[in-house]
């Protein structure tokens, strides 16, 4: 028996590709009449999912789904919204410009129920993957059981699939058992260039299937399938198989016609087939040779009803581009627009008249009450608004570091998580680590000791049970605090991202902190950028990193990483020297990383701290000596705000050292050094030349808004030093991180850092081969800082 909801599902396909197909239209039209410039709007890439989703939407999505929207489908997205009154007529009359509907879903910029920002190809395909592992560590540790498990959706362009990371998520996904995760590949045959290979469909299927998932191929529509049905109708169906996609696109393009004579020229029998043939009109011929799968209502509803497991499932849906546009099929159609008269004709064809284009029933053939009664009981938007929250943890006044008298910030890391496993409490509960197999080599060693691998099945330690000697538990189970994934970076980051919106998305707040190499940031910089930009909140911890870790490797040196810690939106950065500094920016960024309100930068910092974010913390291996000190409110607010004086210089300072990080022993011996041929030399610590440069961005800003008396911390540190006194900063890391500071009051600066990448050596070898050890920070302050010789000086290298 037929679906009693397909009458009323077809009139909505067709209303939401007609809001999608004017909000771009429109868009176009106002921008070209005011400046003159077409923005685009991917109008076939959107007409291509129309009927899939919404079937999705409409129908089969239930409210715990969570859904990744292929990005160029956006205009379809904002359309549903629109039409379920979650979306308004003026962010459409603005789509694609400065504060309307975004060209791809936003979870951070778009009014509208967004659950997973897309835009960069491959990521919120691997989010849906990875959220499903974080609803299933969430539901293992006994919280959220009361709110239905939800499917993961990601709806994925063909070409999308050539996204290397797509398969790296994949690989970890069979690994951990993955659920609930629906991938609905939009098999359209098109890319952005041009139209795709042959067969892929074949490579998918036996991909997908290796690691476990179900298979449903929507191929033929349910016209096709009578009509297959019908004398001749193999001969039909055996064509539309062999048909290459270059030819089948360029004759969905050309329409009935095209088509009549193709079939005709390849099938025409003069019997049965030929008379299949005839007995359509061009137009019918046309929409039998359009009706494949994924755009057959009937078919699709069937497809996603069929399901009654809970395994990951691929559904393989073959598509037109631009499917009912006159763009359908064109292979140059990505950015194709229709023209002023295509519109014209597309629009009496839906029945809507001048100056009716918003109105949600213009055009329907069914009587609004009875669609406005559907829509009211559509069960995906049921509960409101799907965006959850959850209570901020409390955090402990102090992180205890078991501070030795030497040692790296590594370390300390590794203690602090081993004391916070050790204290217990909320806080440590909900702290979830992952590590692309990096765990050991890190030092979150000592927690997963304590707090056990997570696995949806207990597994022994066979190693422990063997009596083997060895420091590292590695016992897995549903209660275990640990996620163990393989190198790829990207899935690390993607990870950090699902843990990292667990509070918004499953209503129960984790505390994620991942851990890599520093140089491997790069590996998985897009990934991290899109955490970001979805507003995850997680900690990473980056180590070792710089030239520091010196012989181990010169292909593992990272160079670039603070210049990424400063200029990545939503990330705050540190890089602490000493361990009791690390303390103090893990207690503080605890808090940040839960916080979510609004309101006016602090008029301290200039920062917008109560807004929250990300937090990167830079480690090093190197041990130092730690200083023996008491921990002071101030020392604490100045080693948060990005800088404090280690050494303040006195009233005759005609030269500064600002260090960040591990070289700290390297600036603490150049002042030593000077000490006798400058005087009052000063010694500031930058913790955070993040901090310290937005601080300083924001006040100048502030500034110019009339607010005169807006002054950063940096402003404020470096604002007693005398006109002439040279700054000299050292980092290991990029130069330009620290480079800036000479412009906050003008003074000469001399910037020491790491340019060249892939040497090895010693630590002393090579903070001397790149100029970053004591002699060259005494060489650079007396270049800043014009005086008598300094007696200790060597010649430089
Ligand atoms: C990482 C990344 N690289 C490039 C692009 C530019 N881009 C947008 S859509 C697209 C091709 C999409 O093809 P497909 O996934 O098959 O979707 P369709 O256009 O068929 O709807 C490309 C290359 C992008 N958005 N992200
Ligand atoms: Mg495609």
């Amino acid at each position: 028996m037929s679906d009693p909801r397909l009458p009323i599902l077809a009139e909505l396909e067709k209303k939401i590709l007609w809001l999608a197909s004017w909000t771009i239209h429109n868009a176009n039209h106002l921008r070209e009449s005011a400046d003159g410039m077409k923005v685009g709007g991917h109008q076939a890439s959107s007409a291509s999912l129309a009927t899939i989703m919404t079937a999705l939407y409409m129908a089969a999505l239930r409210p715990q789904d969570r859904v990744a929207v292929k990005p160029h489908a956006s205009p379809i997205f904002h359309a549903i919204n629109y039409l379920m009154g979650l979306q308004t007529r003026e962010k459409l009359e603005n789509f694609r410009a400065y504060k309307g509907a975004q060209s791809y879903p936003s979870r951070t910029k778009d009014i509208d129920d967004v659950d997973f920002s897309t835009g960069s190809v491959g990521l919120g395909v691997a989010q849906t993957l990875f959220s499903s592992l974080t609803q299933d560590y969430v539901r293992a540790h006994g919280w959220g059981l009361g709110r239905a498990e939800g499917r993961m959706v990601s709806l994925i362009g063909d070409a999308e699939l050539d996204e290397g990371n797509i398969f790296e998520a994949l690989m970890e996904g069979w690994k951990h058992g993955l659920r609930n995760t629906w991938w609905v590949i939009d098999y359209n045959r098109q890319s952005l260039d041009a139209v795709i290979r042959e067969g892929l469909y074949d490579r998918f299927e036996t991909m997908f299937r290796n690691f476990g998932w179900d298979v449903v191929t929507l191929k033929y529509g349910s016209l096709q399938q009578a009509a297959f049905k019908e004398k001749g109708g193999e001969r039909l169906k055996a064509w539309i198989d062999s048909c290459p996609n270059q030819l089948y696109s360029a004759l969905t393009f050309q329409g009935g016609a095209a088509w009549r004579k193709r079939l005709m020229d390849d099938l025409g029998d003069q019997g049965p087939v030929t008379q299949l043939i005839e007995a359509r009109s061009d137009a019918e011929l046309s929409k039998l040779m359009c009706n494949l799968g994924g755009h057959d209502l009937p078919s699709i509803l069937e497809a996603f009803e069929a399901i009654d497991h809970d395994r990951p499932v691929c559904f393989l849906a073959y598509t037109v581009k631009g499917f009912g546009l006159p763009l359908a099929g064109h292979k140059d159609n990505h950015a194709g627009l229709m023209t002023k008269e295509q519109m014209a004709g597309f629009q009496s064809a839906n029945g809507v008249r001048p100056g009716h284009e918003w109105d949600l029933f213009e055009g329907l053939s069914l009587p609004e009450s009875q669609v406005r009664a559907f829509l009211d009981k559509v069960p995906f938007f049921a509960e409101g608004r799907r965006r959850l929250s959850a209570p901020v943890l409390p955090v402990p006044a102090k992180l205890e570091a078991g501070i030795q008298p030497v040692m790296s910030t590594q370390m300390g890391f590794g203690k602090i998580l081993d004391e916070l496993a050790k204290l217990g409490g909320p806080l440590a509960d909900r702290i979830v680590t992952t590590a692309p197999d990096v765990t050991v080599s890190t030092n979150l060693g000592p927690w997963v000791n304590r707090r056990g691998l997570f696995a949806k099945a207990s597994m022994a330690d066979t190693f422990k049970d063997e009596r083997i000697p060895s420091m590292q538990k590695w016992e897995f189970s549903p209660r275990g605090q640990h996620v163990e994934l393989g190198i790829a970076e990207m899935n690390l980051f993607i990870n950090l991202s699902a843990l990292g919106l667990s509070h918004a998305t499953f209503g129960e707040r984790l505390i994620p902190i991942g851990t890599l190499y520093d140089p491997f940031i790069s590996r998985g910089l897009d990934a991290l950028n899109y955490a970001c930009y979805q507003d995850a909140r997680f900690m990473v911890v980056a180590t070792p990193s710089g030239v520091t870790l010196a012989p181990e490797g010169g292909a593992h040196q990272s160079i670039a990483t603070p210049l990424i810690g400063m200029s990545q939106d939503g990330l705050c950065a540190f890089e602490p020297a000493f361990v009791d500094e690390l303390a103090v920016m893990m207690r503080w960024s605890f808090d940040y990383l839960q916080k979510d309100g609004e309101g006016d930068p602090d008029e301290r910092t200039w920062l917008r701290d109560e807004t929250g974010g990300s937090v990167y913390l830079r480690l090093s291996t190197l041990q130092l000596e730690q200083p023996q000190r008491v921990m002071t409110p101030e020392l604490e607010s100045e080693i948060i705000d990005g800088a404090y004086w280690l050494r303040k210089p006195g009233p005759n300072a005609s030269v500064v050292i600002a260090y960040t990080g591990a070289v700290a022993a390297e600036a603490i011996k150049a002042v030593g050094l000077l000490g006798e041929d400058r005087r009052d030399v000063g010694l500031l610590a930058i913790t955070s030349a993040d901090r310290l440069n937005a601080g300083w961005q924001a006040a100048e800003r502030a500034r110019q808004r009339g607010n005169h008396r807006a002054t950063s911390h940096v402003e404020r540190l470096l604002g007693d030093l005398s006109r002439d006194c040279g700054i000299v900063s050292v980092i290991d890391g990029h130069p330009a991180t620290l480079a800036w500071l000479g412009s906050v009051h003008g003074h000469k600066q001399k910037a020491l850092g790491v340019e060249h990448f892939g040497q090895t050596g010693t630590v002393a070898d090579l903070y001397r081969h790149f100029g970053i050890d004591a002699n060259a920070i005494v060489h650079a302050a007396q270049a800043a800082a014009p005086g008598r010789p300094v007696r200790y000086l060597k010649a430089l290298p």
